[in-house]
C-alpha cells in the first residue's frame, strides 16, 4: 500500500498500536534533545528513573535559553546540566554554541530518524526529512531511559508548493502564509507534509525555518522529504554519510492537500499578539518601529545572517530604532566574522547579542512601553517580549531589515528590484569544540553530579482519588498560552529547577493573585476555552499547578503537548461534551466529580453552586488512564516497575 513520508518513518520506528489517525501508538526515539530551561526537570525526572546511560541513539543537552546570568542561579543549572551530560552518556553544547534547533540541524539531525525534544520546536529537524516532535521534559526522559514515546496516530497534511519565491520574499513567509490560512488551531492532530516542485527552490535551513513554525499551527510536527538539496547541506556540514533518500510513494494517501503556488507569497508580518493574526506587509506599512529583533531558532541561519548584513551593508539605523541581531549558533556567528558580515551588522548600529534564544524568551531586550517590536522570531504572546504592552510583530529577516533601516514597517520591495547578491559558500565551516561529547562509560560511572541550592527535588506525586472537589479557581478564555499559564522571562526562567517558587508565577500574566488563592482553597479546578496550553513545552505549565493543588482542568480542547504534560503530572484534562456548558461554570462555583468510572468516556461534573449537571468527557487512550490514576508517569512508571 503506498504511504506517505509520516506513515513511513513512523510505521519503522512503530512499537504498539494501529497507524489509525487519533488511535495512540508508540514510536522508537532514536534521538533526544533538551535546553536548559526544560532541561534541568527533564534530568531530574530522568535520575529518578534509576538508569545508569541514556539508551538512545543521541542525547544532546544544550544550553542556550536561560543565558542571563543575573546571579548564581542560571549557571548553577549550566553546571548541574553538564555533569548530568558527562553522568549519563549525553553531549553537552555549552552556552554560546547557539540555539538547540540551529545546532541539531547543523551537527546531529539524520534524515528517517525521530527526534524528541523538549522544546515545542524540536520540528525544526523536520527540514532534514525526520519526525522530530516537541514533548515535555518527562517524556523525553522516559525516552532517554529507552521507553518509547506515546502519541495519537496524527493525520496527515500535505502541503503542495508549485512556483518561486520572488525577489525579497523568503521562507518565513510560506509559513506565515500558512499560519493565515490555518490559524493556531489549523494543525492540531496533523503532521505537515510539504512536497510539490517548489521544495526543489529551498535550501534545507529555509525548510526549518517552515518546519519550526509549524509548532505555531499546533501540527504534532511537520517534514520535507531528504532529497538532493537535503544530501548538499550535510555535505556542506561534512556530514555526508548521514544522508539517504526519503520521500513519500507515488498516490501516497492524504487527509487534506493544500495547494500553495510560491510565485504568489507575498512578504507577511503577523500582528500583536498572535502568530497567525498575519497580513500582507504592504497593508501597515509605516507604522512607527522603536525595535527590530533579528535571530530566533526561527531565522538564524547562516543565509539569513547575510542576508540582514547585506541589506545593512554601508546604512545606518535610524536614532529612534533599537537593531538587536543573534546569530543562531556558533558556526554562523563564526562564518559571518570571518567573511566581513558581522562587520556590517555592526557599521551599521545593530547590536549584537550571544547565539541563544535571547529576546525571543525575554531574556533582555525587552521593548519600551508600548513599544512596536519587529522580530524575526516565531510568538508574539502578550507579555512574551518582557513588556506587557508592548506591540510585537513577526516577519522575515527581509522585512525585519528593511524596517529597521526605515524605522517603520517596511515592505522590503520597496527597496529595490531585488535584495543585494549573495553566495552561498562551498562548506560551512565546521568546529565543534563546544560540544562535549560523551565520557566512556566506566569514566562517566564516577563524575558526581553538581547541585546548586537552587536545584529542588521533585514534588510528591499522588494516586488519583476516586472524588474530586473543589472550586473554580480561575476561568480563562480561548487560546490561552502556557505563557500564560507559566510564564517565562528573565526573572522567572532561573526559578525552572525549583518548583515551590516557580508555583509563585501560576497565570501571572492573567490572575496574579492565583497561586494565593489556590493555596488557600487547597487546589481546585481550572476552567479553559478551545486549544488550552498552546506554544511552549514547558512542563512546568502542568507541574506547578499540580504543585498548587490543580485537580482537574475543564476546556473547550487542548493543544497535543500540554495535555501530555498534565496526564503526565496527573492533572485529569476534562472536555465539554457540548461547548456551551462552558457559560455554565464560573469562578469561585464549588464543583464534584466522581471519577471512579474513568474507563468509560463520559463523567458528570456537578456544579454545586448552580445545581446543574453537566456532562464531559476525557480524552484519555490507552495507559492514560493507568498514568492519570497512578497520579502521573514517574509514579506509573515507578508502580509497572
Ligand atoms: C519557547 O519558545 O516558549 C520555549 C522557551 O523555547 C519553550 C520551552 C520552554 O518553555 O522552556 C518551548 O517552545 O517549548
Ligand atoms: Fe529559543 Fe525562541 Fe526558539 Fe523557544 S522559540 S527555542 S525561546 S529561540
Amino acid at each position: 500500500m503506498a504511504m506517505n513520508l509520516t506513515q513511513k518513518i513512523i510505521k519503522r520506528h512503530l512499537v504498539s498500536g494501529n497507524m489509525v489517525p487519533g488511535e495512540k501508538v508508540a514510536i522508537k526515539i532514536d534521538q533526544t534533545l533538551t535546553q536548559d530551561a526544560t532541561g534541568t526537570m527533564a534530568y531530574l525526572q530522568f535520575e529518578a528513573l534509576g538508569v545508569s546511560r541514556v539508551k538512545t541513539k543521541l542525547s544532546v543537552s544544550y544550553v542556550d535559553h536561560n543565558t542571563l546570568q543575573t546571579d548564581f542561579m542560571n549557571m548553577d543549572d549550566h553546571r548541574f546540566l553538564q555533569s548530568i551530560a558527562a553522568k549519563y552518556g549525553i553531549y553537552f553544547s555549552r552556552p554560546g554554541n547557539g540555539i538547540c534547533h540551529q545546532v541539531h540541524l547543523e551537527r546531529f539531525g539524520v534524515p528517517g530518524q525521530t527526534l524528541l525534544g523538549s522544546d515545542s520546536h524540536t520540528p525544526t529537524c523536520g527540514g532534514l526529512g525526520m519526525i522530530s516532535i516537541g514533548a515535555g521534559g518527562l517524556d523525553v526522559a522516559l525516552a532517554m531511559g529507552g521507553d518509547p514515546f506515546y502519541l495519537s496516530m496524527p493525520k496527515v497534511v500535505l502541503v503542495k508548493l508549485t512556483g518561486n519565491l520572488q525577489p525579497w520574499v523568503s521562507a518565513k513567509d510560506i509559513i506565515l502564509e500558512l499560519l493565515r490560512r490555518l490559524t493556531v488551531k489549523g494543525g492540531v492532530g496533523k503532521v505537515i507534509e510539504y512536497e510539490g516542485p517548489g521544495i526543489k527552490t529551498l535550501s534545507v535551513p529555509e525548510r526549518a525555518t517552515i518546519t519550526n513554525m509549524g509548532a505555531e499551527l499546533g501540527a504534532t510536527t511537520s517534514i520535507f522529504p531528504s532529497d538532493e538539496i537535503t544530501k548538499a547541506f550535510l555535505r556542506m556540514q561534512k556530514r555526508e554519510k548521514s544522508w539517504k533518500p526519503l520521500s513519500s510513494d507515488k498516490n501516497a494517501p492524504y487527509d487534506e492537500v493544500i495547494e500553495m503556488d510560491l510565485n504568489e507569497v507575498e512578504p507577511m508580518i503577523a500582528k500583536p499578539h498572535s502568530p497567525d493574526n498575519v497580513v500582507p506587509v504592504k497593508e501597515i506599512e509605516g507604522t512607527p518601529v522603536q525595535q527590530v529583533a533579528i535571530g530566533s531558532c526561527t531565522n538564524s541561519s547562516y543565509r539569513e545572517m547575510m542576508t540582514v548584513a547585506n541589506i545593512l551593508k554601508g546604512k545606518t539605523v535610524p536614532p529612534d530604532v533599537s537593531l538587536v541581531i543573534a546569530p543562531g549558533s556558533k558556526q554562523v556567528l563564526e562564518m559571518i566574522t570571518s567573511n566581513g558580515g558581522l562587520a556590517s551588522m555592526i557599521a551599521s548600529g545593530g547590536r549584537i547579542l550571544e547565539s541563544a534564544c535571547g529576546p525571543c524568551i525575554g531574556m533582555g531586550q525587552a521593548p519600551s512601553t508600548k513599544g512596536v517590536s519587529v522580530r524575526t522570531f516565531n510568538r508574539n504572546f502578550e507579555g512574551r517580549s518582557g513588556t506587557k504592552d508592548a506591540m510585537t510583530y513577526l516577519s522575515s529577516p527581509e522585512v525585519a531589515a528593511a524596517s529597521a533601516l526605515r524605522g517603520v514597517i517596511t515592505d522590503p520591495r520597496t527597496l529595490g528590484k531585488r535584495p543585494p547578491k549573495m553566495l552561498m559558500p562551498k562548506t560551512y565551516l565546521v568546529n565543534d569544540n563546544m560540544i562535549i561529547p560523551p565520557l566512556p562509560p566506566k569514566k562517566a560511572s564516577s563524575v558526581e553530579v553538581i547541585r546548586g541550592p537552587n536545584i529542588k527535588p521533585l514534588p510528591e506525586f499522588k494516586p488519583l482519588p476516586n472524588k474530586l472537589e473543589g472550586k473554580v479557581l480561575i476561568k480563562v478564555g480561548e487560546n490561552v498560552t502556557t505563557d500564560h499559564i507559566m510564564p517565562a522571562g528573565a526573572k522567572i526562567l532561573p526559578l525552572r529547577s525549583n518548583i515551590p517558587a516557580m508555583a509563585e508565577h501560576v497565570f501571572a500574566p492573567i490572575d496574579p493573585a492565583f497561586p494565593k488563592r489556590a493555596k488557600e482553597m487547597g487546589g481546585g479546578f481550572i476552567i479553559g476555552g478551545a486549544n488550552y496550553g498552546q506554544g511552549s513545552s514547558r512542563e512546568h505549565a502542568a507541574l506547578a499547578p499540580m504543585y498548587l493543588g490543580v485537580k482537574a482542568v475543564v476546556t473547550k480542547s487542548f493543544a497535543r503537548i500540554h495535555l501530555a504534560n498534565l496526564i503526565n503530572f496527573g492533572i485529569l484534562p476534562l472536555i465539554f461534551t457540548n461547548e456551551s456548558d462552558y457559560d455554565r461554570i464560573d469562578q469561585g462555583d464549588d464543583l464534584e466529580l466522581d471519577v471512579s468510572g474513568l474507563n468509560g468516556k463520559n463523567l458528570i461534573l456537578k456544579n454545586k453552586t448552580k445545581g446543574v449537571d453537566i456532562e464531559v468527557k476525557h480524552p484519555l487512550v490507552g495507559r492514560d488512564i493507568d498514568v492519570i490514576k497512578a497520579g502521573g508517569s514517574l509514579g506509573y512508571v515507578k508502580t509497572r516497575g
